[in-house]
């Protein structure tokens, strides 16, 4: 198995100031999108260098970056901002990024690495190491839910087993700092439901402290609210595999090291812990929502159903037949990449215990764990989703049209890389048996990362639709998106709308919302359905209506139906103070500008409009003294706008492109809005990067790298459209 050997001291100390004649040897490789980071080994790999900029970029690794004529108007900042930028485009034509922040996903890709006994490459097992060590938090050694959340058991006691796997001893500094704060924390015993149940996977916990996860909820039919199949799609997805373990008790037996660890996760001695009562056992730092007093009743009863032997053998066994059959569709359909990072881990895991390692199932996982990987300048990190490849490519397309950086001849190339990429990512098929394996229609759709991932995101897809769009819009482009297809995109959105009139993520809503009392996960919220969301909502409103501009006969009296209630939505869910609260980025600027475009969508405005008035008034009300915008995540956690300590280009573009759209009577706000933006533009044309920007189930935060890019240079162009592109500074 794993060795466990100390570290070697030297390597420890390199883990601190990084050496970047090692980071140099590194590349990314792109293909169809799919980003997978190569360590340059052989004599062969090593004819690759020089690395391109987008290498050095990422990796952190100084490089030649001219130093731009200064810019004294917006589209010169914009076009600053671009020359940049688009040394950053990689060759298939996306633009890749770091997609990291959650804590709690390299701890199951490397426990099942672990238990299947698969050895972790050398450059991995070391740039993990260097990553988790960065990320350790300066005063306390422990680990956040993500990367800017305080110390939590359930990042501090999983990332704490993963450097011991991949070799850190129990003396290692890092380590004896790290378990004295997850000692202080209550030990592994208060973990969450999750991190719970990882720690039973690889022998560290015992299943009577785990509420059940019964697989046989998917013996449901699909009329019963309970069924999986009318959950939140990433749910459904982690609780699948989580039901076959868990029923079948599947967890190594214990070798020395797990019994060393058992000794260090706890603060008492491992036999004496009465696991039942650690069920509902979970650190304050780490309860984000606590269980209703029904999911209580409900584990208590379960549990006892879990205790009768024998008698549940026929049900159980059906059960589980269901479920290897929804983890083969689900891996099969996605070319092993599966939905996210968790059920990836999990999917593999369990393809270990039913099919075996020499199985072609477990070698075409193994194959795409490169897939979520990521090298940045901290060490190597899991990705959010296997990239944001397709969602962040939109965001510039739209963004150089509006920035008028399309007409530029040197931008040609680009452009039509753009549009190259929007063509390979579009779904061009149903999932075989989509019904079978719930899953909504994909034909048409555009996904969040890549077409091999494949699954339907309401606003991907009317982003993916727009950014196409506009590119074939430019003179002389060539058409690679057919009419068809471009129907088959509408056609799909067409069928996401919900009976509240705003669109969700992946799916309609399909379940009622009391399911929510059954969220077992305690850290995360709003996770057992889908919602209605303004930004996916705007997406979808403001894809239908450039779609009508270029085909206006399609579903013509569909589209307006849909976009009309789509407005009701708008509206309905515009807070008494005039603030939308945003679910996947933070938070109300986000939000706002989402729902001020779909106001302005039908011609209503600041003037005219007590929505849109509102809106901006919440806006402008917090605004910095600097002339920007700043929100913190608690926004996300706490529902209420908390401003961050500094303002934030991000924010502050997601503000001035929401007053513009909204017709703002007065440019000084916006003009200095826009000043700010300008002045943080670095002198060879970037940005630097500030805090956190997305978010996803309320309390977990994930970045998203390239808006500083996307958004600034939105904005700037916004700007030069509506007042002028005059000059702001000298
Ligand atoms: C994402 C990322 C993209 C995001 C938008 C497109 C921005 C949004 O408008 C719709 C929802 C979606 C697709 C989304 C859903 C939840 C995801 C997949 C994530 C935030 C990225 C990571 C997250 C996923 C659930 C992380 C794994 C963790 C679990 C709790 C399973």
């Amino acid at each position: 198995m794993v060795k466990t050997e100390r570290f070697p001291s030297a390597l420890i100390n390199s883990v601190k100031t990084p050496k970047f004649t090692d980071l140099t040897r590194w590349r990314l490789k792109v293909e169809h999108g799919a980003q997978t980071w190569h360590y340059l080994e052989s004599d062969e790999d090593l004819k690759q260098w020089p690395q391109t900029r987008w290498d050095k970029y990422f990796l952190g690794v100084p490089f030649e970056s001219p130093k731009l004529p200064r810019a004294q108007t917006p589209l010169e900042t914009a076009r600053n901002g671009f020359e940049f930028y688009k040394e950053l485009q990689t060759e298939d034509g996306h633009w890749a990024g770091e997609y990291g922040g959650p804590m709690f996903l390299i701890p199951g890709l490397i426990i099942t690495y672990y238990i299947t006994g698969v050895p972790v490459p050398e450059p991995m097992r070391l740039e993990i190491i260097r990553y988790l060590l960065n990320r350790a938090h300066k005063d306390d050694g422990g680990w956040g839910i993500h990367i800017e959340g305080i110390s939590t058991v359930f990042g501090t006691a999983l990332n704490y087993v993963v450097l011991r796997i991949l070799g850190l001893s129990a003396d290692h500094p890092a380590m004896i700092k790290a378990r004295a704060t997850l000692h202080k924390l209550g030990g592994a015993v208060a973990a969450p439901a999750w991190g719970k149940f990882w720690l039973c996977a690889m022998s560290l916990y015992e299943w009577e402290g785990l509420n059940p996860v019964p697989p046989e909820l998917w013996a449901l039919p699909q009329l019963i609210p309970l069924c999986p199949g009318n959950w939140w799609v990433h749910t459904r997805m982690v609780y699948l595999p989580m039901g076959y373990i868990y029923a079948k008790r599947l967890n190594p037996e214990p070798t020395d090291f797990i019994l060393q660890l058992r000794d260090e996760l706890y603060v008492q001695p491992y036999d004496s812990i009465h696991w039942d009562s650690q069920r509902n056992n979970v650190a304050e730092a780490d309860l984000f929502l606590p269980h209703t007093k029904i999911m209580d009743f409900l584990n208590g009863a379960l549990t006892y159903y879990e205790m009768i032997p024998g008698k549940i053998n026929m049900l159980r066994k059906y059960a589980l037949d269901l479920t290897i059959d929804q983890i083969r569709m689900e891996d099969e359909n996605t070319f092993f990449l599966d939905i996210g990072p968790v059920n990836k881990a999990l999917n593999w895991l369990v393809v270990y215990y039913h099919y075996g390692k020499d199985s072609r199932e477990f070698r075409e996982h193994v194959k795409r764990n490169a897939d979520f990987m990521w090298m940045g300048p901290e060490g190597m990190m899991m990705n959010g989703t296997n990239g944001s490849q397709l969602w962040d490519t939109t965001f510039i397309a739209q963004a150089c049209t509006e920035a008028r950086l399309v007409e530029h001849s040197d931008y040609r190339s680009n452009m039509l890389r753009i549009l190259e990429f929007l063509d390979d990512c579009q779904i061009k098929r149903n999932v075989p048996d989509h019904q079978k394996c719930y899953r909504h229609v994909s034909k048409g759709a555009w996904p969040f990362s890549t077409r091999d991932q494949g699954y339907t995101v309401s606003d991907c897809t009317a982003e993916g639709l727009k950014a196409t769009l506009a590119m074939q819009s430019i003179e002389g482009m060539p058409q690679l998106v057919s009419k068809e297809r471009l129907r088959d995109s509408v056609d799909v959105m067409l069928s996401m709308q919900n009976s509240d009139g705003g669109f969700a993520s992946y799916e309609c809503i399909r379940g009622p919302k009391w399911l929510e009392w059954l969220n077992p996960a305690e850290v995360f919220g709003d996770i057992m359905i889908e919602y209605s969301y303004p930004e996916c909502t705007t997406a979808v409103l403001t894809g239908l209506s450039a779609f009508k501009k270029t085909d206006p006969d399609y579903r013509r009296a569909d589209i307006e139906r849909v976009s009309q209630r789509a407005l009701q939505y708008i509206k309905k869910s515009q807070r008494p103070d005039g603030s939308w609260f945003g679910s996947w980025a933070i938070c109300f600027t986000y939000a706002a500008m989402f729902s001020l475009t779909s106001l302005s969508s039908i011609g209503e405005f600041y003037e005219n409009s007590d929505h849109a008035r509102r809106g901006c008034d919440f806006l402008l009300s917090k605004q910095m003294a600097d002339g920007g915008w700043g929100e913190k995540y608690k926004s996300c956690e706490t529902g209420v706008y908390c401003q961050n300590e500094k303002s934030q280009v991000v924010n502050t573009a997601y503000a001035v492109l929401a007053l513009l759209d909204a017709k703002y009577p007065n440019e000084e706000p916006i003009r200095r809005a826009v000043k700010l933006i300008m002045d943080r533009q670095q002198e060879n044309g970037e940005w630097l990067q500030e805090s956190i920007e997305g978010v996803f189930n309320k309390n977990c935060m994930i970045s998203y790298p390239n808006y500083k890019f996307s958004f600034t240079i939105w904005a700037l162009g916004r700007y030069a459209a509506v007042w002028g592109d005059k000059r702001i500074r000298n």
